[in-house]
């Protein structure tokens, strides 16, 4: 009789959930993190093991034994979700989703959340653009509210040393942003943000459809987000790995801004 293989790496790896992008209100099981972090990866191995040592060390301190950290990778060439599943015996607080027949991040970002079981859901990127430590600053000013934005528009923020290019097509985008959607800039200074805690309640059972890169903006037209606190950091720049924005993206983010105007009048 074959005998299968024993994978520990796969034994540590959940699939992806499918069908509606809906973040349930209740977690079943005795397993209840206050925070679950989603970091969403696509081909990250040279940042994957660093970043999340890096995590662990902010989160340790900021809630020892109270989160965990969902890595959520769209199958990476370069196996990032294998090295992440590797460290799994030896990080308690880790899951692994590998996401086979999807695509986008910020979809990846809720599929995070829909396997996540904390009342307060995030996510950061694992670039290390977003400093690990602004994790424990996030935990701090949430205080009451629904949502805590780690923003590079005040308060110590900044954009680090990006480069020119980089620097108009992220203003440009938020003029665009700033155009279409009024409502959501006045909310909030940096609704491009990638790093954000967001309390499960304001999310749970709404049918969520984002398209691209921006997840935050989704949840502010489409969620029931009420106090918003704010947190800077200066954006560092990637040092390792590439970045995955394409010529694509700037087309994708118009027309996700497009289908949030038409849902946000919708909610009027
Ligand atoms: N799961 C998943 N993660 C992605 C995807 N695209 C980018 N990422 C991750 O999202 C984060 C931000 O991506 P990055 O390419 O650095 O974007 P940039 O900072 O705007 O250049 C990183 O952790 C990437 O690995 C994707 O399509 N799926
Ligand atoms: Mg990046």
């Amino acid at each position: 009789m074959a005998v299968a293989p024993h994978n520990s790496e796969a034994e540590h790896v959940v699939a992806a959930p499918t069908g509606p992008l809906i973040v349930p209100a209740v977690v079943a099981g005795d397993a209840q993190p206050v925070l679950s972090l989603v970091i969403p990866t696509l081909n990250e191995s040279e940042n994957i093991t660093d970043f999340l040592a890096a995590v662990r060390s902010n989160l340790d301190q900021a809630l020892p034994g109270r989160y965990e950290v969902v890595v959520v990778d769209d199958d990476s060439a370069d196996r990032t979700w294998e090295i992440a599943a590797r460290l799994c015996p030896t990080f308690p607080e880790l899951r692994v989703v590998r996401r086979q027949n999807e695509g986008g991040l910020a979809v990846a970002v809720i599929r995070g959340w829909q396997v996540a079981r904390g009342q307060i859901l995030g996510t950061i990127n694992a670039d290390f653009q977003h400093p690990p430590d602004v994790l424990g600053r996030l935990l701090e000013r949430r205080g009451s509210a629904d949502l805590v934005v780690a923003t590079r528009h005040g308060d110590g923020g900044g954009l680090g040393d990006w480069g020119l290019a980089r620097r108009v097509s992220s203003w440009g985008a938020a003029q665009i942003g700033r155009w279409l959607l009024p409502q959501v800039y006045s909310r909030v200074s940096d609704p491009l943000s990638g790093c954000y805690l967001v309390r499960r309640q304001a999310i749970a059972g709404v049918q969520l459809a984002p398209l691209g890169y921006k997840s935050l903006m989704e949840l502010l037209v489409r969620g029931n987000v009420g106090e918003i606190h704010e947190c800077g950091y200066e954006m560092r720049k990637r040092v390792r790995g590439q970045s995955k924005v394409h010529a694509l993206h700037p087309l994708q983010y118009i027309r996700h801004v497009l289908r949030l105007r038409a849902a946000a009048g919708q909610r009027k």
